[in-house]
């Protein structure tokens, strides 16, 4: 018996937390089963606030990546055709500056990947109240709950598919797209509930700082969880070496979420960057050191042999045929390359997230193209244009440009990068390079050029 009350300082927690369990509605298991004196308003606050600027950043990026796709354009251009309003706010893609889907995208993977400690960091913070009972008190309760569930299952899935989609080519058929667009409105929507019933709270949590108290929560609490959420611990809310055996203090636990992120940003900024930093990017797909020297060599997105385009597809026998309405050329590669080159100095910049320098890149405007098979009075004077490669299966063989896109005079079917002829893997016989636009829409192996205006139902006007 002696040595049973010789662990009373255990014991009387325990009755103390059964006696508060008992009297209220108890919002949280004893100190033992979450031991951390770190965890409170304060550190919850301010990740809190890191993250709503970094997923605001997240979702405003990744919705000027689908426009930049020109979904509303030509139904091969899109990735989720049944978005309904959610697409209502798409707008046409601009051409300047040409680095413009370089900085989005860059910025959009290499946030995604430094928020990923602070995500987890977070979670961490509030995980007790994911056990906290009763499980609803009440109805704004329950609505705040599933919000927290859509929310953090909606972030850690935006999270999972994001990085999947960066670090494994084909792992979702098709379907990354439709994923991760639909899972970042229901982010969205659980957030805007979330800050609604919480932002007031991190505030005062934020106001009051580290070391403060926390503003009183509604509703009965257990003495010893609320103890905890304030720090109030024995050094006086510092967190150090205190009984749960914990050595950091709270900024100091910040100070490693950040640390963490910014090892992220030094393994994945380098693919967006360039320069010497792409020795740095070790979780690049495509965008880590360049393979090799001379002009050709930038990053391949798909080989010529991993889509299936042959030799013979990209030899002698390849031509070029280029309609407008009832009008069709077709030409060699030695008969586009006696027409007036042009050179455009633009990046590729991939959804993702890897992007190259400029390149200087040399060969046929698409406005040139267009003339020559311009049909005269009637038709418009800034056609779209479809671009079609001799690649027979997989994704991205079509895409579709619009008038800005196909008007810009850097615009290029081209022949020539640095300099030399295209490699095979990047395109050879031509390719098409836009400025400003995603690397999904610089078509390689170009067979067949559409000029018109598309009909919005998958057609273009006035095409035999
Ligand atoms: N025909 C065809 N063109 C294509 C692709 C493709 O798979 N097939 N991939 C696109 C994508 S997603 C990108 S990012 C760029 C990459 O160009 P690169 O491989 O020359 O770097 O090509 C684009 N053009
Ligand atoms: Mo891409």
């Amino acid at each position: 018996m002696a040595g049973m009350v010789g662990t009373a300082g255990r014991g009387d927690g325990r009755r103390r937390w059964a006696r508060t369990a008992a009297g209220a509605a108890a919002a949280g298991p004893p100190r033992g089963e979450w031991p951390s004196p770190l965890r409170g308003v304060w550190l919850t606050a301010v990740l809190g606030m890191v993250l709503l600027a970094g997923l605001t950043t997240l979702f405003v990026t990744g919705l000027l990546s689908y426009a930049a796709y020109n979904p509303d354009l030509f139904e091969a251009n899109d990735t989720t055709p049944d978005k309904g309003v959610l697409g209502g706010y798409l707008f046409p893609w601009p051409t300047d500056p040409p680095w413009l889907y370089r900085l989005t995208q860059g910025l959009h993977v290499t946030l995604g990947f430094a928020l990923v400690p602070v995500v987890l960091a977070k979670l961490w913070s509030v995980i007790p109240r994911l056990f906290a009972r009763p499980p609803v008190r009440s109805v704004g309760h329950a609505v705040e709950r599933l919000s927290l569930v859509l929310l953090v299952g909606g972030v850690l899935f935006e999270m999972a598919t994001g990085v999947l989609n960066t670090q494994l080519e084909y792992v979702f058929p098709g379907s990354f797209y439709r994923l991760h667009f639909y899972g970042a409105w229901v982010c969205a929507g659980a957030l805007v509930i979330h800050l609604g019933l919480r932002l007031p709270r991190a505030v005062r949590a934020l106001r009051a700082g580290p070391e403060a108290a926390a503003p009183p929560e509604p509703g009965p609490r257990p003495v010893l969880h609320a103890r905890l959420e304030t720090g109030g611990t024995a050094d006086g809310g510092r967190g150090a070496a205190t009984a749960g055996g914990g050595t950091l203090s709270r900024r100091g636990a910040l100070g490693m979420v950040g640390a963490g992120s910014l090892l992220l940003l030094g393994v994945v900024a380098g693919q967006s960057v360039g320069g010497p930093l792409r020795r740095t990017a070790l979780l690049a797909p495509h965008g880590g050191q360049p393979p090799g020297e001379g002009p050709n060599r930038f990053q391949v997105n798909k080989t010529a042999a991993s889509v299936g385009v042959t030799r013979r597809d990209m030899g002698e026998g390849w031509r070029l045929l280029v309609r407008w309405g009832v009008r069709e050329v077709e030409l060699t590669r030695a008969e586009l390359s006696r027409m007036p080159q042009h050179t455009a100095r633009l990046p590729i910049a991939c959804v993702e997230g890897w992007s190259t320098s400029d390149l200087s890149w040399s060969g046929v405007r698409l406005l040139d193209l267009a003339e020559l098979v311009a049909p005269g009075s009637g038709a418009p004077a800034e056609p779209d244009a479809l671009v079609e490669s001799v690649q027979r299966k997989g994704a991205f063989r079509t895409a579709a440009l619009r008038a800005n896109q196909v008007t810009d005079e850097r615009s290029l079917l081209a022949l020539r990068v640095g300099g030399v002829d295209l490699s095979e893997d990047h395109g050879y016989p031509a390719r098409t390079i836009v400025p400003a636009a995603p690397g999904v829409l610089n078509t390689k192996w170009v067979g067949r050029v559409t000029f018109g205006s598309f009909d919005g139902d998958g057609g273009i006007r006035g095409l035999a």
